[in-house]
């Protein structure tokens, strides 16, 4: 069966949108493989599991934001889980997010000069599924 993995960042965990989340991910019928409530992360986690942006100007301020507090990070699995699972996020950027996902029923567009902060995360193909997975649960 197809897995992908998810975060709730920092601001979902501030915000108590765990609950909300996964009551999400269970309501769509996903099956929960992994799931822990880990302490904020390294600069050197974050590094890579955003490996495709770290040259990008705005990095700095996401690695900023990624390791500013607790996360959960988890592997759901189901069919075509991962890209079900980017639709049930929605767009990146929360001021284009559709109303009825998640980050747009609960992430705002950044203000002034803070970044994008948008409540979740998912893989984006099958093999940043298995990268990320193995990135974050050491499974080899
Ligand atoms: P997604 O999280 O929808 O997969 P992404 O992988 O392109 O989006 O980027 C990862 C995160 O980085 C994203 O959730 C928010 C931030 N980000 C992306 N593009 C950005 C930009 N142009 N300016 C500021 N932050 C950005
Ligand atoms: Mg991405």
């Amino acid at each position: 069966m197809e897995k992908t993995f998810f975060i709730i960042k920092p601001d979902g965990v501030k915000r108590g949108l765990v609950g909300q989340v996964l009551q999400r991910i269970e309501q769509r019928g996903f099956q929960l493989e992994k799931l822990e409530l880990r302490p904020a992360p390294s600069s050197e986690l974050v590094d890579q599991h955003y490996e495709a942006l770290v040259d990008k100007a705005f990095y700095p301020l996401i690695r900023d934001f990624m390791t500013s507090g607790p996360i959960v990070v988890g592997v759901i699995s189901g069919p075509q889980v991962i890209s079900c699972w980017r639709k049930m996020m929605g767009a990146t950027r929360p001021e284009e997010a559709l109303p009825g996902t998640i980050r747009g029923d609960f992430a705002q567009a950044p203000q002034g000069d803070e970044t994008i902060q948008n409540i979740v995360h998912g893989s984006d193909s099958p093999e940043s599924a298995a990268r990320e997975i193995a990135l974050w649960f050491g499974e080899k």
